[in-house]
């Protein structure tokens, strides 16, 4: 037997209404001694379970607040549990004394994350389900909530869950092995085993690759813009953001710290970080804002590159100093308001776009390149994305762990130490979706979540 936790599951503070739950063997006992059904004669524990029913909750003989309270029978609950909600006015002293009441009649006060991780612990869903709701619950924007929705529907689970139950047939073929060892007997074919890691290591790999764009898309995806001195960088973020943000001068250096401003487009959030002018410099605060400046290019998935019109060759000279390999670079040439047509659309297989960031000319197409960038990666229905910093990091183990077995059997190594390898492979997927957990991870997950939740 569970005991009966409750919370305020609304934000603290006041507002029109606060929600508080209850959930736990005794949840619709606890508020049935505090609660008064109106114009009915029938006691809570008859109310009818996924029906509203009005009610005086009582402090003592005196009425505290109205009341409309749902009741939700196990196993068909969040949290597979009794569970009761009780929506009263949005008054902080109503709330809290609503607690302490639930509190003196038998409810003990929920921890962070509590009501989930008892559906969690309840087989309601999975742990990067568990992880995904709280993902939506602080989803900034319409693509990282999409993406928290699709890993709330199973999309990583069934995913990881395929990924595993290959390895387990695997590793049972290994293990057969092993029960005949004396005899010397392969039943795995050991060329068909190589193929099936070499399909899961591609699988993994590409999880974990899709991180940099899913975990970006939580975060907002970093766009770093970048050229030399004076060149409008600041008046071009300035324009992106409508915003009078960054200082402009014609001074050559003005920029010195990085700037980052989010900003969301078309329901994808960006970071936009402004650098200082990249030049050779005798000034030591510059010359750190460059360094600045490198870093953020080191960091960013997009690079705006900004050039005053036609000196292409500083690009040219970035490109000798940085790795674009991995990141997308476009350049943009300033300061084009004389100009009466445009010039080459693309340099070393980089699109170049044409502006005049100081009146505002040719922003909007940049702008949407941007958001093409994301919807281009997303919109393929099924590709899965990994989010997750804690699915992440178990993917970058199994991945490494793939490559010892890999190496291992290249090697000739006994198939007891390759089983070894293949255990472990599957411990790290099952961590992700919680077959395998421990308190400590389970402590960690759900205390980010918030009370009441
Ligand atoms: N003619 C013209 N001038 C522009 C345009 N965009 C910016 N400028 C001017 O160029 C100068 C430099 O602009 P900033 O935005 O400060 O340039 P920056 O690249 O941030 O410079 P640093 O911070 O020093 O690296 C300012 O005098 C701007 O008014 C443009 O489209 N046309
Ligand atoms: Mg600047």
């Amino acid at each position: 037997m569970t005991d009966t936790i409750c919370a305020i599951s609304t934000p603290s503070g006041v507002g029109g209404i606060a929600v508080v739950r209850l959930s736990g063997d005794k949840a619709v006992e606890i508020v049935a001694t505090v609660l008064h059904l109106h114009g009915r004669t029938q006691s809570v524990q008859e109310c009818t379970p996924y029906h509203v029913y009005l009610a005086d909750f009582m402090d003592e003989k005196e009425v505290l607040d109205q009341t409309l309270v749902s009741i939700f029978k196990a196993p068909h609950s969040y949290t597979g549990e009794n569970v009761v909600e009780v929506s009263c006015h949005g008054s902080s002293y109503v709330q809290q004394r609503i607690l302490e009441v639930l509190i003196h009649a038998g409810a003990r006060l929920a921890r962070a994350g509590e009501f989930t991780e008892r559906a969690f612990l309840n087989g309601k869903l999975d742990l990067s389900q568990a992880e995904a709701i709280a993902d939506i619950i602080h989803a900034e924007s319409k693509q990282a909530h999409q993406l928290a929705v699709k890993q709330l529907r199973g999309g990583v689970s069934r995913k990881i869950a395929e990924l595993r139950s290959q390895l387990l047939q695997f590793a049972s073929l290994i293990e057969l092995e092993l029960d005949f060892s004396e005899e010397d007997i392969q039943f795995a074919d050991r060329t068909q085993l190589l193929a099936l890691l070499g399909t899961i290591k591609a699988d993994i790999t590409q999880l974990t690759d899709s991180f940099k764009l899913g975990g970006s898309i939580k975060q907002g995806i970093p766009v770093a813009i970048v050229g030399k001195p004076n060149v409008g960088k600041s008046t071009f973020l300035n324009a992106v953001l409508n915003d009078d943000r960054a200082l402009v001068s014609d001074i050559p250096g003005t920029t010195r710290d990085t700037i980052e401003e989010k900003m969301t487009i078309h329901g994808v959030h960006f970071r936009l970080i402004d650098t200082a002018g990249i030049r050779q410099s005798k000034d030591t605060i510059e010359t750190m804002g460059i360094e600045r400046a490198y870093k953020a290019i080191e960091q960013a998935q997009i690079v705006l590159c900004i050039i005053e019109n036609s000196r292409f060759q500083d690009v040219e000279e970035l490109l000798d100093n940085i790795d674009v390999s991995d990141k997308q670079l476009l350049i943009l040439v300033n300061k084009t308001e004389h100009l009466q047509q445009s010039g080459i659309s693309e340099y070393h297989g980089h699109a170049v776009f044409y502006m005049a960031a100081k009146y505002n000319k040719g922003i909007a197409p940049i702008v949407q390149r941007l958001s093409d960038y994301v919807q281009d990666r997303t919109v393929v229905a099924d590709t899965v994305l990994i989010s997750n910093v804690r699915h992440y990091e178990a993917l970058t183990r199994a991945g490494e762990s793939l490559k010892a077995i890999e190496q291992g059997f290249q090697a000739g190594l006994s198939s007891d130490l390759i089983a070894i390898d293949i255990r472990m492979v599957i411990n790290e997927l099952g961590a992700i979706t919680g077959e395998i957990s421990n308190d400590e991870i389970l402590q960690n997950i759900f205390g980010r979540f918030c009370i009441g939740k």
